[in-house]
């Protein structure tokens, strides 16, 4: 049951990272969890330390905040109808859902804290043994329990 809920809450964000990159430039391979954390992997040495994660997501946080304001809120998807791609009923509702996990002051927006100094919850997931580093045996073994979970 507590696997469960952390699992949802980790696809809960991964969703939200993937819906708000598809609404700021449409890059597919975001919706690859594992992928994403490859990107974090600033040095290239094949391990993702916790400080090159928050550094990723700081990066990530500038990219999506177009209007440069500090916050992500549907200012930044000008034009298009926030959380409607390609006409996934789910996808709107999936969103919001996650914004309200990450907006923890329920402000309806999401501050560069909230986003960067979030719970880091799909490193902690992946970062199997707690030492702060995701290596590659442990990035091989998030990849199977995300290829578990998606193939149901
Ligand atoms: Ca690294
Ligand atoms: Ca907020
Ligand atoms: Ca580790």
């Amino acid at each position: 049951m507590r696997l469960g809920l952390t699992l949802a809450s980790a696809f809960m964000l991964c969703g939200c990272m993937a819906a708000i990159s598809s609404v700021a430039r449409a890059q597919p391979q975001m919706r690859d969890p594992t992928q994403m954390l490859e990107r974090a992997d600033l040095d290239g040495d094949g391990r993702i330390t916790r400080a090159e994660y928050t550094e990723a997501r700081s990066r990530s946080f500038e990219q999506f905040d177009r209007n440069k304001d500090g916050y992500l809120d549907k200012a930044d998807a000008s034009g298009r109808r926030f959380g409607r791609n390609r006409g996934g009923g789910g996808a709107g509702e999936r969103l919001q859902q996650a914004m309200d996990f990450i907006d923890t002051d329920g402000d309806g927006r999401i501050s560069r804290d909230e986003f960067v100094g979030g719970r880091a919850i799909m490193f902690d997931r992946a970062d199997a043994n707690g030492d702060n580093v995701i290596d590659k045996a442990e990035m091989r073994s998030f990849r199977d329990t995300i290829a578990t979970y998606r193939d149901r």
